[in-house]
C-alpha cells in the first residue's frame, strides 16, 4: 500500500495533550490496538501545534505553500482526483433496524458493518501517526453544545477541524471526567484512498461515526455532515430539538429592528452567499450579519425557536466566488484559509472559474497539470473548497457565541429550479410550511458525486443528511410546531427560475435583499400578499424593485403560476410521497390534497 500519511514525530510539548476521561482513553486504546499506528498524537489545537503540523504538511506535500503577500498564512491542498465530493451511495446509517433508517438512507446492519470496518481498519495506520482530536460543536455556554472526538491519520483533517470546530482544551473542559457523559466517537482513516474501500458509516444509537477511504472534507470532517447533521438529527429527535441544514442570518433595518432568519438550501445552491449578503445601494442602512452558513441547531425557548451555529468556520464552494458575487466571502478567504482543489498561479496565488479579473496566462490546475485559458479542463474542480474560520467574516453577527442562540422569525426553504417555482411565497401556517419543506426539490450540483442538473426531491435540504426515518423526521417537525406559540413564518424561494430563452430571470446575490425585505415585512405584519393555491404570493408591488434593472414581464414570469407546470409538480409530490412507502404523516398527505384541489385537480 502506498504510504499516504507517513508518521511524524513531534518535539516535546507537542502532541501530548492526553485527555483524562477514562471512556475516551479506553476507546482510543481500542482503536490504536486495531489500527496499530506508529505513534499517537494528542491534539490540543494550540498555535504551536498548528505551526508544527503545517510545517510537516508542507514537507510531505499535503499542503502547498502560497505567496505570503497575496494570501497570508493560507495553503493549497490537492485531493486525489477520485475523491472530490461526498459519496452518498457509500454513506450508511446503521441503525438496529432498516425501518429506523427509513426509505431515504442506505442502511446496513450495525454488527456486520462494525465487523467489515474493523477488518478495513486492522493495521491501517501502520507507519502512520494517529491523531486524537477533541472538539466542541456549538458555543461554549450553550445547552445544545456537543463534544466529539475524531481519530484520524490525516494531518489535513487536523488542520481543517481546528478551523471548523472549537478544538482542544475547551472541548476537554466541557466533557469533564464523567465516563458516562455524552460524546461522539469518530474514527477516520484514509486507508489507500480507494473508492472501492470508501465507506462513511453512522451508528446513531452508539453516537459513533466511522469513515474510511476518503480525504474529502464532507466525508472526513466528521464534525460537520456526520455529527452536526446525521447523528445530530437523530439526537435532536430524541432530545426535542432540531438539527438542520440551514444558514442563519441577521437582518437589521436602518431603525435598528433586527430579525434572524434560517434558510435551508441543498448543497452548492448559494447558502454561503445568502448568509453573507451585502444589501444593494437602494437598501442603504440595512445590514445583514452571519450566524452560520450551513448548519443550524435550534431549540424551543418561551414558545419560539432559537438557533445556534454549531460550527466555527466555513467549508464553502470556491468557483463563482468573487468580489461581485460575495465580497464578504472574498475578504474571509483572503488569509488564514486552506484551499482544496483550486488552481495555483505561477506567482503563488490562486485561480478559479468565476474569480475577479482575467485568468492567468498559465497555472497548475487542481489535478497538478499545466493549465492555460485555452485548456478544455477546468482550472479548479467545480466542488473545490475553502476552509476558513468564521472570525474572518467581516459580517459576523455579534451574537454568534450566544449560548441561548438567536430567535428565528422566519424559515426559508429553497432550491435550484429552472421552472415552476416562483421567486418567493409564504406558507399558510407551520404545517403547510412543513409540507413546503417536505416537497422541496432542486437540480443536483457538484457537491455530491453523480449526475449534475437532475431535479431531485430534497426534503428540507436534508435528504443526504437525515440520520433516521424521513417520515419520523417530518413528524418531528410537526411535533415541534405544536410546541411553538410564536412559530417562525415559513417561506419558499427560488433564485434560479429561467425564461423560455433559458436566461435567469432574477439577478440573485445582493438583490436577494429585496426578497428578504418582503419576508421581514411579512414577519412584521406590514407586507402585502395575494392568496394563491400554493401560499401567499407577493403582488408585483409588494416587492421593492426600485432601481433594479428588471421589466414587468420578467416580474410576472418570476411570480407566476403555470397551471400545467403545477399539475406536473403536484403529481411529482405524490410520486415522491408514494416512493417513501407509507411513512409520510397523514397531515402532509392532506396538505397535498388541499394543494391539488386549489388547482382543481
Ligand atoms: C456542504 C454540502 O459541503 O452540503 O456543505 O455538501
Ligand atoms: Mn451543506
Amino acid at each position: 500500500m502506498k504510504n499516504l500519511a507517513p508518521a511524524i514525530f513531534p518535539p516535546k510539548g507537542i502532541g501530548d495533550a492526553k485527555p483524562s476521561n477514562k471512556a475516551v482513553l479506553d476507546w482510543v486504546h481500542e482503536i490504536a490496538t486495531l489500527a496499530q499506528p506508529e505513534n499517537i498524537f494528542w491534539c490540543d489545537g494550540s498555535e504551536r501545534e498548528n505551526e508544527f503540523l503545517i510545517a510537516e504538511s508542507l514537507k510531505q506535500n499535503v499542503l502547498i505553500e502560497l505567496n505570503e503577500k497575496k494570501v497570508p498564512r493560507s495553503y493549497l491542498h490537492r485531493s486525489s482526483p477520485n475523491d472530490v465530493a461526498r459519496v452518498e451511495q457509500f454513506t450508511f446509517v446503521c441503525t438496529p433496524t432498516k425501518q429506523e433508517a427509513g426509505p431515504t438512507n442506505n442502511w446496513a446492519d450495525p454488527a456486520e458493518t462494525y465487523a467489515k470496518l474493523r477488518e478495513l481498519l486492522r493495521g491501517a495506520m501502520r507507519g502512520r501517526t494517529m491523531f486524537v482530536i477533541p472538539y466542541m460543536m456549538g458555543p461554549a455556554d450553550s445547552p445544545l453544545t456537543k463534544v466529539g472526538f475524531e481519530i484520524t491519520d490525516s494531518k489535513y483533517v487536523v488542520l481543517s477541524l481546528r478551523i471548523m470546530t472549537r478544538m482542544g482544551e475547551i472541548a476537554l473542559k466541557r466533557l469533564g471526567n464523567d465516563p458516562s457523559a455524552e460524546w461522539n466517537r469518530g474514527v477516520h482513516s484514509l486507508l489507500d484512498v480507494n473508492p472501492e474501500r470508501r465507506f462513511i458509516c453512522h451508528f446513531p444509537q452508539d453516537n459513533t461515526i466511522i469513515s474510511v477511504g476518503s480525504g474529502y472534507g464532507g466525508n472526513v470532517l466528521l464534525s460537520k455532515k456526520c455529527l452536526a447533521l446525521r447523528i445530530g438529527s437523530y439526537l435532536a429527535r430524541k432530545q426535542n430539538w432540531m438539527a438542520e441544514h440551514m444558514l442563519i442570518l441577521g437582518v437589521e433595518s436602518p431603525e435598528g429592528r433586527k430579525h434572524y432568519v434560517a434558510a435551508a438550501f441543498p448543497s452548492a445552491c448559494g447558502k454561503t452567499n445568502f448568509a453573507m449578503l451585502i444589501p444593494p445601494e437602494h437598501f442603504k442602512g440595512w445590514k445583514v450579519t452571519t450566524i452560520g452558513d450551513d448548519i443550524a441547531w435550534m431549540q424551543i425557548r418561551n414558545g419560539r425557536l432559537y438557533a445556534v451555529n454549531p460550527e466555527n468556520g466555513y467549508f464553502g464552494v470556491v468557483p463563482g466566488t468573487s468580489y461581485k458575487s460575495n465580497p464578504n466571502a472574498m475578504r474571509s478567504i483572503a488569509h488564514d484559509t486552506i484551499y482544496t482543489n483550486v488552481a495555483l498561479t505561477d506567482d503563488g496565488d490562486l485561480w478559479w472559474e468565476g474569480k475577479d479579473g482575467e485568468p492567468p496566462a498559465h497555472a497548475i490546475d487542481w489535478r497538478g497539470n499545466d493549465w492555460t485559458p485555452q485548456s478544455v479542463e477546468k482550472a479548479a474542480h467545480p466542488n473545490s473548497r475553502f476552509t476558513t474560520p468564521m472570525c474572518n467574516n467581516p459580517a459576523l453577527d455579534p451574537d454568534v457565541e450566544k449560548g441561548e442562540g438567536v430567535p428565528i422569525s422566519a424559515i426559508i426553504f429553497g432550491g435550484r429550479r429552472s421552472d415552476t417555482v416562483p421567486l418567493v411565497y409564504q406558507a399558510f401556517d407551520w404545517n403547510h410550511g412543513v409540507y413546503l419543506g417536505a416537497t422541496m426539490a432542486s437540480e443536483t450540483t457538484a457537491a455530491a458525486a453523480g449526475a449534475v442538473g437532475r431535479v431531485r426531491r430534497d426534503p428540507m435540504a436534508m435528504l443526504p443528511f437525515c440520520g433516521y426515518n424521513i417520515g419520523d423526521y417530518f413528524q418531528h417537525w410537526l411535533d415541534i410546531g405544536k410546541q411553538l406559540t410564536n412559530p417562525p413564518l415559513i417561506f419558499n424561494v427560488n433564485w434560479f427560475r429561467k425564461s423560455s430563452e433559458e436566461k435567469f430571470l432574477w439577478h440573485g446575490f445582493g438583490e436577494n435583499m429585496r426578497v428578504l425585505k418582503w419576508i421581514i415585512d411579512r414577519c412584521e405584519g406590514t407586507g402585502g400578499a395575494l392568496n394563491s393555491p400554493i401560499g401567499w404570493l407577493p403582488g408585483p408591488h409588494d416587492l421593492d424593485l426600485a432601481e433594479l434593472d428588471i421589466d414587468h414581464i420578467a416580474v410576472d414570469q418570476l411570480l407566476g403560476l403555470d397551471h400545467e407546470e403545477w399539475e406536473k409538480e403536484i403529481a411529482a409530490h405524490k410520486e415522491f410521497f408514494d416512493s417513501l412507502g407509507g411513512v409520510v404523516p397523514e397531515e402532509l398527505l392532506k396538505r397535498r390534497e388541499q394543494l391539488a384541489a386549489g388547482f382543481d385537480l
